[in-house]
């Protein structure tokens, strides 16, 4: 079998990427050229993938690479992902995150093997935007979303998604090519692109880590005394006034920037993405193609992830840490998802094994190691 993944350098297409490879696939990655290197997340994999240089806002680009690979399953990962950015960069969103898809829908359309290559289409969450369905629960009624669920689209991206997702829909119809759509709710990972707000945590928390207890090249904790002197500056912490600091070293500064956030009270269903590319698969291995909610059923605000975050680094109130920034607000909020993914567990047998603390200590746990190992320039974000 052989499968043609756009977006493989990023969370999803590193973790799919790996999944094929396991079952015996022969993996096609699309990335486009770049000026500074993208392969971080698959350079362990690099020598058994074939990489093409592309980009799905090309139709030619794209129609050639399905022709000359003649994949059997093709995977569309590939969006600009981000639905703050989306609300600057609206035209650039929907050129890549809708105009890329009807690109590779059309690509397929005229292979001459449209019936000979299943592909998947990465929806999400994002287009249901404020809406909900209601249903009674032990205590309060649960408010849930569903592949019955009517989507209202909050963004840019959301608004470029949906339309992707009625392209799917209706080449599926019209012309009965193997489409589905996984309308994915949040997933996250050690490898979660670092603007997204629960990697932006943990990477704050990694960096926090080292500044309190320095540690030499070799990674080594140095002695206690530094990090105590520092603990006595945290403890002191409200007197320091960080507005206008610039640090370029962790290392060489008395004081650390605080963590800054938007909306705190937004409430997501937060997965682990290992779990989230087997259901990608599984939709595509079904001999007939549908769309499917691949969700947790739980739902957990940005401070609960920050409950345990900041727990897991024996720090029990992060307030102290944390500023709210009104740059990080969004035009318009989605403030609620919680999926309920009944439909992958009953058809594909879809069912996710990491749960929401692990998914966080996972995080934590990997980025305190990262910056344990490495001396990063600590910017502002
Ligand atoms: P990600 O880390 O942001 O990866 C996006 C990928 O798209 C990267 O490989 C990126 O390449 C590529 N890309 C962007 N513009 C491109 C273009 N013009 N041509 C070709 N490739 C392009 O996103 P992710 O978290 O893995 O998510 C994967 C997909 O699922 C995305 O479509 C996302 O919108 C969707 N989704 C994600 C979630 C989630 O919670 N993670 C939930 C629902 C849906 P570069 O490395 O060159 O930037
Ligand atoms: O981590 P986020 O940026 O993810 P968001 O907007 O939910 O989108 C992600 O999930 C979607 C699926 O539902 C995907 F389709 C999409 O591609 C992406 O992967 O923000 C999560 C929440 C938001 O409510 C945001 O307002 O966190 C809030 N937030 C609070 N402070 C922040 C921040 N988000 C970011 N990125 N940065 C902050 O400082």
């Amino acid at each position: 079998m052989k499968a043609i993944i756009f977006g493989i350098t990023g969370q999803d297409g590193s973790y799919l990427a790996e999944l094929l490879l396991e079952k015996g696939y022969e993996v096609v990655g699309i990335t486009r050229r770049v000026s500074v290197p993208t392969l971080n997340r698959i350079n362990h994999i690099l020598p058994k993938i074939k990489i093409v240089e592309g980009d799905i806002t090309d139709a030619f680009s794209v129609s050639n690479v399905i022709k000359e690979e003649a994949p059997d399953e093709i995977y569309n990962l590939a969006a600009q992902s981000h639905v703050g950015t989306s609300f600057k960069q609206p035209s650039l969103t929907w050129d890549v995150t809708a105009g890329g898809v009807l690109n590779i829908l059309e690509a397929i359309r005229y292979s001459g093997r449209k019936d000979d290559i299943k592909f998947y289409q990465a929806s999400s969450s994002e287009m249901f935007g404020k809406n909900y369905n209601l249903q009674e629960g032990f205590a309060e009624m649960i408010k849930y979303q569903d592949e019955k669920t009517p989507f209202a689209p909050q963004s840019p991206y959301a608004i470029a998604k949906l339309a992707a997702h009625h392209l799917v829909r209706n080449y599926r119809d019209s012309y009965g090519i193997f489409a589905c759509s996984g309308i994915l709710f949040n997933h996250e990972s050690e490898r979660r692109g670092e603007k997204f707000v629960t990697r932006k945590i943990t990477k704050w928390i990694g960096d926090f880590v080292k500044w309190r207890n320095p540690t030499n090249e070799l990674g080594q904790i140095l002695s206690d005394e530094l990090s105590d002197a520092r603990m006595e500056f945290l403890d002191n912490i409200e007197d320091i006034d960080d507005e206008n600091r610039i640090y370029n070293s962790l290392m060489d500064k008395e004081g650390f920037p605080k963590l800054r956030l938007g909306n705190l009270d937004a409430k997501r269903d937060w997965g682990h993405a290992e779990d989230y590319v087997r259901g990608m698969w599984e939709m595509v291995q079904h001999e007939t193609p549908n769309d499917y909610v691949v969700a947790t059923g739980e739902t957990y605000s940005v401070r609960e992830f920050l409950d345990i975050a900041f727990k897991h680094i024996g720090i029990e109130d992060w307030q102290d840490f944390v500023v709210i920034d009104p740059e990080f607000y969004r035009p318009a909020e989605v403030d609620y998802l919680l999926g309920i993914p009944a439909k992958a567990k009953r058809v594909l047998g879809w069912e996710p094994q990491i749960s929401f603390e692990q998914l966080v200590e996972r995080m934590v746990d990997s980025d305190v190691e990262e910056a344990r190992l490495q001396r990063p320039d600590l910017q502002r974000v």
